[in-house]
């Protein structure tokens, strides 16, 4: 059998903590798809083709990744793709209580399973919105994100002036 997980998210954009979860989880499933997931009450930096492309960019050293969009239930997308489990970075408590909630939903609803994976201490701290709210101002985050990802907030930071 072919064993599938699924890394949901907004990835706007894509950072180091998640291409670490990526790996980390392709290295234990034979298929993992990450899915870009359309939330239309937030606009985003980011349209959802160029979260997919980024995500693309960063993850062709993981043979057994593909990259995915969707606008709906997590756990619709797994029932289509016969997915059986979601795959979550948990950073601090802070993430804890929602992730819970929305595991604890997802199992309800669909009988789909979350395992959660502690984060590279490394990148405890980082999270999209602060990235682009670093780059937004002009700081630096070439630790943070990949270098594709470098170049495209550059460009976006500079165009919004
Ligand atoms: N280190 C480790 N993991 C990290 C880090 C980091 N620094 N940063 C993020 N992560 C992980 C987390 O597991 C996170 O969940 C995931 O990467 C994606 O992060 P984001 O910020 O891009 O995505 P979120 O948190 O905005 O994504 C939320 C979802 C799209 C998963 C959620 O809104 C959702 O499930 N939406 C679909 C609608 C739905 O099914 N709703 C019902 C839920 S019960």
């Amino acid at each position: 059998i072919v064993r599938r997980a699924l890394c949901p998210g907004s990835f706007d954009p894509v950072t180091n903590g998640h291409i670490d979860i990526i790996g980390r989880a392709a290295s234990l499933y034979d298929e993992v798809v990450v899915a870009v997931f359309v939330n239309q009450s937030k606009s985003g930096l980011f349209g959802v083709d160029e979260r997919r492309d980024m995500l693309v960019e960063v993850t062709t050293e993981f043979p057994n990744v593909t990259i995915d969009t969707f606008q709906g239930l997590v756990v619709d997308y797994c029932r289509a793709h016969d997915i059986p489990v979601i795959v979550k970075g948990l950073r601090a408590v802070s993430d804890f209580d929602y992730e819970l909630q929305m595991a604890q939903m997802n199992r309800g609803l669909a009988g789909v399973d979350t395992l959660f994976m502690p984060t590279n201490p490394e990148y405890s701290f980082l999270a999209s919105s602060l990235v682009k709210e670093i780059a937004k101002w002009g700081g630096d985050v070439s630790s943070l994100v990949p270098p594709n990802v470098l170049t495209r907030l550059q460009e976006r930071t500079r165009a919004r002036g």
